[in-house]
């Protein structure tokens, strides 16, 4: 098993090579993007073991995707290619420097990904991990898709802790129609990410975490981002379903695969020795500011949260930690232009995860 499998569409990306509207940018320079396959290569690239599940064109696309997504060191020997359908492509501009605020254009409608279904998706693989990441971009996708998520996120003995990504995306949705599924989808979840500008807008949620977590009180982890400002977490540690999920595939006594041990300096000890908190039952929410960042783009920002957390969730840390690494992923996807950041790596962030609260604003 690995530790994490993520499935889920990733396309080939055309950044712009000039700031601009999208009807004005002169050339593109080629990415690649996907949610899901974003959070896959940055666990990856910080020493996990890490899976990418999905289904590809028969295509120079699809080839160019398998190739870089394979070169951070996930396996996509799961990913199935369809000679009937094209691999999906978006443009995008670089947004207003203000507000971030960017133009996409998706060609992705018909895609190989877009016909994922319980029959043609490699179930046995997207199971065998100790987490298994999903987001909300798959239920906009089609209907095939969506049962696909309903059968992954059925409960189910044995289940691997699911983690979702509300990742609300209105250009794929119609008017209204996404709010109750992703609530569902997000309701049958083990962990769950959302922004709290989301859930205004999907779930018209004003008030805060704590609303959201009124709404959304199912599952064992619910991380509400803040922006800028920061992040919420509402975590039940060892949560009964969650600490069996993620203890049945360590070896006895053992800590969790891909959690190389961290050096210990001038005697104090290394974030990742913290043990977390084992007390059952609800904890305060825990609120841990973002660092400040001079950002580029905030594109995979997200995603490279939701691999922090996971990241620190595999290694058993505490929830203040697992947020923290969540905002140092973060950083260096805002502080590059693609869909996909490489994490800082683990010596130097266990070191920067360690600093004082007064380092953390
Ligand atoms: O989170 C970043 C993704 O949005 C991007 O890589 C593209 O997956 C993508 C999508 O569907 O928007």
């Amino acid at each position: 098993d690995v530790d994490v499998a993520a499935l889920g569409e990733s396309m080939v990306t055309f950044l712009p090579s000039r700031p601009g509207r999208l009807a004005d940018v002169p050339s593109f320079d080629r990415a690649i993007g996907g949610a899901e396959s974003n959070v896959a290569c940055a666990l990856a690239a910080f020493g996990h073991t890490a899976r990418w599940v999905s289904r590809v064109g028969a295509d120079g696309f699809g080839d160019h995707l398998l190739e870089r997504i394979a070169g951070y060191g996930v396996d996509v020997t799961a990913v199935h290619r369809d000679p009937g359908r094209p691999t999906g492509v978006y443009f995008r501009t670089a947004g207003d420097r203000g507000t971030g605020a960017h133009e996409v254009a998706y060609y992705r409608a018909g895609s190989a990904a877009s016909a994922m279904s319980p029959g043609n998706v490699d179930l046995t693989a997207a199971r065998s991990a100790r987490v298994l990441h999903l987001t909300g971009i798959t239920a906009a996708l089609s209907d095939e898709c969506r049962e696909l998520l309903h059968e992954l996120t059925a409960p189910a003995p044995g289940r691997p802790l699911i983690s979702f990504d509300v990742n609300y995306r209105p250009g794929l949705w119609g008017d209204g129609e996404g709010a109750p599924l992703l609530l569902d989808l997000a309701r049958r979840a083990d962990i769950v990410f959302v922004g709290a500008d989301e859930a205004e807008q999907a779930w018209d949620v004003t008030g805060g975490p704590e609303a959201i977590r009124r709404l959304l009180p199912e599952p064992a982890a619910l991380v509400v981002k803040q922006g800028a400002e920061g992040a919420t977490a509402f975590a039940r540690p060892q949560g009964a379903k969650e600490a069996t999920a993620l203890a049945r595939r360590l070896p006895a006594g053992g800590r969790a695969a891909g959690a190389a041990p961290v050096p210990e300096e001038d005697g104090t000890p290394s974030v990742a020795g913290r043990a977390a908190d084992p007390r059952p039952g609800a904890t305060p929410p825990a609120f841990v500011p973002a660092l400040s960042t001079a950002v580029v783009a905030t594109t995979g920002a997200g995603d490279a949260f939701a691999a922090g957390f996971l990241s620190a969730t595999l290694r058993g840390l505490t929830v203040r930690d697992r947020l923290r690494y969540g905002h140092l992923f973060a950083a260096a996807a805002l502080t590059t232009p693609g869909d996909l950041a490489v994490p800082p790596a683990r010596g130097h962030a266990d070191r920067l995860a360690a600093l004082d609260d007064d380092a953390w604003g």
